[in-house]
């Protein structure tokens, strides 16, 4: 079989892989949802044609969404991830023992059940009596919960269709609104070389909202343009100040990606990142 899938990435960018088994395919409430087997990255979900999460390198985005934030919390108790359906970044937040309560809020509950069923080391401990499933869409139900969560997980797909009114001045307002006092929020927030104006216009608007922001940067082999970003957002607290260092050791004993090395080198931005969000464009098409 000579199989392939193709992810055409906001009509700028076509990755390939060659499949050996379509495992799903449905045609959700909201979008089209697929579990492929791939030769190189292991099984992998697709929502809308665009690649979201594969076996091999999960890893590097969900305990970069999670501990970064977690780490800096003086005691998260109550966490909210909203996306997320494939449970991974639900995962690797239950490796925090303060969480009493974690609450997954997914517009899609089709990707949560296909997940469950053909991703289990990823979507493995939604089942856990600390995950409470919100199946409904997250900009409404932040809007709800103002002053309840300690740290905000935003695990997003990219800024079209379901996705893209989590990327709005007035989801951030709400978000904003819904950490608790030391309250913390991290989101997905694109890659600077696929799309670096996109990088900018989130930086921007995270900059509008929140009184302090900072990026931080991962490769992410299976995303488009492989360099990815993560925004750590905060009504004060700085994200290497006061970690929680012995938890931070705790978790480099069976994490894939995260050191307490990487934990620094996240916030170093290379020149051509730098300059994304200093409004220039050097190394970059624009
Ligand atoms: N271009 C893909 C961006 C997807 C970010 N979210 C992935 C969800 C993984 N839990």
């Amino acid at each position: 079989m000579d199989l392939w899938i193709r992810e055409r990435f906001q009509d700028r960018t076509e990755l390939g892989y060659k499949v050996s088994d379509v495992l799903h395919h449905s045609k959700s409430e909201f979008q089209e949802v697929d579990v492929v087997e791939t030769v190189a990255l292991g099984r992998m979900l697709l929502l809308d044609g665009m690649v979201m999460t594969s076996e091999r390198d999960e890893f590097i985005y969900h305990e970069m969404i999670a501990h970064i934030p977690m780490l800096a919390h003086p005691n998260p108790k109550t966490v909210l991830v909203i996306g997320g359906g494939d449970g991974g970044t639900i995962r690797e937040v239950l490796k925090h023992p303060s969480v009493e309560r974690a609450v997954l809020c997914e517009i899609d509950g089709e990707v949560i059940e296909v997940c469950k069923k053909y991703l289990p080391s990823i979507a493995g401990k939604l089942d856990d009596p600390r995950v409470e499933i919100e199946v409904r869409d997250g900009a409404a139900y932040i809007a709800e919960h103002p002053n309840t969560f300690d740290v905000i997980l935003i695990d997003s797909t990219d800024p079209i269709g379901p996705g893209e009114k989590l990327f709005t001045e007035q989801f951030y307002r709400n978000t904003l609104a819904a950490l608790t006092e030391n309250g913390i929020m991290a989101c997905q927030s694109e890659s600077p070389v696929a799309v670096p104006q996109e990088c900018l216009r989130i930086n921007k608007l995270l900059r509008s909202v929140f009184p302090f922001v900072q990026p931080y940067t991962a490769c992410i082999p299976s995303y488009p343009g492989g360099q990815w970003t993560w925004s750590f957002c905060s009504k004060g607290i700085k994200p290497l100040e006061n970690i929680n260092a012995a938890q931070a050791a705790e978790l480099e004993k069976t994490a894939r990606y995260f050191n307490r090395e990487i934990h620094k080198s996240v916030f170093i931005l290379p020149n051509y990142v730098k300059a994304v969000f200093e409004q220039q464009t050097a190394g970059v098409a624009g």
